[in-house]
């Protein structure tokens, strides 16, 4: 396989992955995505800003990935969620999955150490217990519902010098609209040994999927939202 290939087959298993994830998580908690939409043309209400409700979480570091990030988010009227990120130190000119992880109901929080088991590295399985599972897909484009979570060449790539800035104004479920302040945003990917792409020779396999490197599913920063003062 030539160089383009393996990359887009790396991307049909991250995918996959992701979608494994999703499915596992499914299966921790059940989730109704009746009201899942998504606004495809990306139209932006200007001019409601001032009665927006503003959320903000700031993205620290999993998995040694030395990323860090803010992101800001606006709740406009009851679905519409205005959302900005801006995190540095990524993994460069890598797709980074990201998401908001919750619970229908319960508080979500961001994983610790002590959810890495023996190795250090908590991956993406290991964090869903403390995040829960995906809820929208922050994509740059189409769909944002879980369905997504594997639409890996919708997501945002991180330039040159690993910083990732995303914007985008969409509609959520309900239930994520209503308990926005619950909820954690999640970035994916992490360069372990920094030779500029996923592969096995940092953390061997994912175990989501055996054919996909660890390093293409674990979780790179999180953050909670939380209401902004
Ligand atoms: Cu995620």
């Amino acid at each position: 396989m030539n160089e383009h290939k393996k990359e887009k087959a790396l991307s049909k298993k991250l995918g996959l992955a992701l979608l494994l994830a999703v499915a596992m998580s499914l299966s921790l908690v059940s989730v109704a995505f009746a009201n899942g939409g998504d606004d495809r043309d990306g139209h932006n209400e200007q001019g409601k800003h001032e009665q927006g409700e503003h959320y903000k979480a700031h993205l620290k570091a999993l998995n040694r990935s030395g990323a860090e990030g803010h992101a800001i988010l606006e709740k406009e009227g009851n679905k519409k969620v205005e959302t900005e990120i801006h995190t540095k130190g990524l993994a460069p000119k890598l797709p980074h999955a990201q998401h908001i992880h919750g619970f229908k109901k319960a508080l979500s929080e961001c994983p610790t150490l002590a959810a890495s088991g023996r190795d250090n590295l908590i991956t993406t399985a290991e964090g869903l217990p403390s995040y829960g599972p995906i809820q929208v897909s922050l994509t740059i484009k189409g769909d944002t519902s879980p369905k997504s979570a594997l639409a890996v060449d919708r997501f945002p790539v991180a330039n040159a010098k690993g910083t990732v800035e995303y914007e985008r104004t969409f509609s959520v479920p309900a239930n994520v609209a209503k308990n926005l302040g619950k909820k954690v945003i999640v970035q994916h990917g992490v360069d372990l040994n920094d030779n500029g792409r996923y592969d096995f020779k940092a953390a061997g396999k994912s175990e989501l999927d055996p054919s996909l490197p660890q390093e293409a599913t674990i979780p790179a920063t999180c953050g909670v939202i939380n209401p902004k003062k």
